[in-house]
């Protein structure tokens, strides 16, 4: 355990008590449910999907994570994606010591910013401007209020599985921890709220076209992640992304392509440079912070300039454009725009699924596995799953007990059967043999 992970443990022992108890993740656990929901900041981190105990963090370093036992594990989470270029890799690590050494935080314009802005909009054909936020979830808040207010429409439309964060209006039918817990809409949420989102099935253009012949004048967005991260991964049919872009520009409605795990990650284009669909807007998080709290949203100048102080819609933050959060964004965007990043991302991925596949394949397990770009999904099920009820289909404790037996082999996957999986460049092909060997032990055994 760490000096800093003794240190908290011995302040939350002051008040608990814990007896005989060996792994220090599972003390770190047991103390923190005393003071922290579920033990956890987050649900999918408590572990509950796949049952046992959470890991606790202490360091991380390239493709590495270390627990709180000081166990290795090869990370394909990543953060939950923004280690593209793997734990502290020392350019972001440089970056963020000279931005901190310069100021924490200005709550003012600085001109990292705009270099920020600027780079977001040369990468992104389809950002004409972009504002900073910090959050994913505040990057698909605003888009949605963006929208309302450009259309002067209330109707959203998003799709089951789908997650966008965790405000009202999208916490409806969501993904990733809602569906997790078998709670895809939230309680707290109004019904009135609830009310004006419409959700409809991922990958199905004619379901589509119907809601927006019933009611595309009442729709202000529709939101939808180009690759679902948020239900394992479902990739997009091409006519369902055509179908997008049609309905959208016929009635009026406001695209908002959710690139928040996307962006960066598929392509140095995102998923809009990837499968070629023109968003009007697009929200981002994740690999463009490089792991620290930065995100946005942008698109289209006519609808980005209805913002405040230039237009009517309100937002702002006191953290949004944070000097250190910006200082490892650019750090990172730099580090995948070098020459060949993608294909090396795309080959490690693409080893990955293809060594995992074969090596259920020998034993006869009913698996498949696909990546897009750097995010994978891996899948206990016959046929690679193309919506929301198919990924429902798959064979969920198969995947928990596969997840537990990686674990204990030193292989950190997402502790869900809903989430994406992310390779970084910091994965060598070594690695992804040992994790594959890991998988063939485990499968050779399985009953
Ligand atoms: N929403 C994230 C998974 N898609 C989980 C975030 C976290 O637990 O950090």
């Amino acid at each position: 355990m760490s000096e800093h992970a003794r240190r908290v443990f011995r302040l939350q022992n002051k008040f608990i008590k814990v007896f005989n108890m060996t792994s220090h993740n599972q003390e770190l656990f047991d103390a923190s449910q005393q003071v922290i929901p579920g033990g956890v900041n987050s649900p999918v981190r408590a572990f509950r999907s796949v049952g046992g105990t959470p890991l606790f963090f202490q360091r991380g370093r390239g493709a590495y994570v270390w627990d709180a036992d000081d166990k290795r594990y090869i990370d394909y989470v990543g953060s939950w994606g923004p280690m593209i270029a793997g734990h502290c890799h020392p350019d972001v690590v440089k970056a963020v010591q000279d931005a901190a050494a310069n100021g924490l935080g200005f709550g003012a314009p600085t001109a990292s910013e705009l270099e920020i802005a600027g780079l977001l909009c040369r990468l992104l054909p389809s950002l004409e401007m972009v504002r900073l936020v910090s959050s994913g979830t505040e990057a698909t808040m605003t888009a949605i209020r963006l929208a309302r207010g450009f259309t002067g429409r209330s109707r959203i439309v998003k799709f089951e599985g789908c997650y966008h964060g965790h405000s009202d209006g999208l916490l409806v039918k969501a993904g990733s921890g809602a569906l997790t817990f078998g709670q895809p809409s939230s309680s707290g949420v109004p019904a009135e709220i609830a009310a004006l989102t419409t959700v409809l099935d991922y990958n199905d253009a004619a379901g589509l076209e119907r809601a927006f012949a019933e009611m595309g004048d009442e729709i202000a967005a529709v939101i939808v992640e180009p690759v679902a991260g948020n239900m394992n991964l479902v990739a997009p049919r091409p006519e369902f992304l055509a179908a997008l872009r049609q309905v959208c520009t016929r009635h009026g409605a406001v695209l908002i392509l959710d690139e928040v795990m996307t962006g960066f990650r598929v392509s140095l284009q995102g998923a809009q440079g990837y499968y070629g669909i023109k968003p009007d807007l697009v929200t981002l998080g994740k690999v463009m912070g490089g792991g620290l709290p930065a995100a946005a949203f942008g698109g289209r100048r006519d609808i980005m300039q209805c913002l405040a102080p230039m237009g009517s819609v309100y937002q702002a933050g006191t953290l949004s454009g944070n000097p250190v959060a910006v200082a490892a964004g650019l750090a990172t965007l730099k580090l995948v725009q070098q020459e060949g990043f993608y294909e090396y991302l795309e080959q490690r991925a693409k080893q990955l699924t293809e060594g995992l596949t074969a090596a259920a394949e020998k034993y006869g397990i009913p698996f498949c596995a696909q990546s897009v770009g750097g995010m994978f999904g891996l899948y206990f099920s016959d046929a690679i799953p193309t919506s929301y009820a198919e990924v429902m289909s798959c064979d969920k404790e198969a995947f928990n007990r596969f997840f537990h037996a990686m674990l204990d082999a030193g292989v950190y996957l997402a502790p869900s059967a809903f989430e994406a999986g992310f390779v970084s460049s910091a994965h060598t092909a070594a690695d992804i043999d040992e994790t594959i060997a890991a998988a063939d032990a485990i499968f050779s055994g399985w009953k």
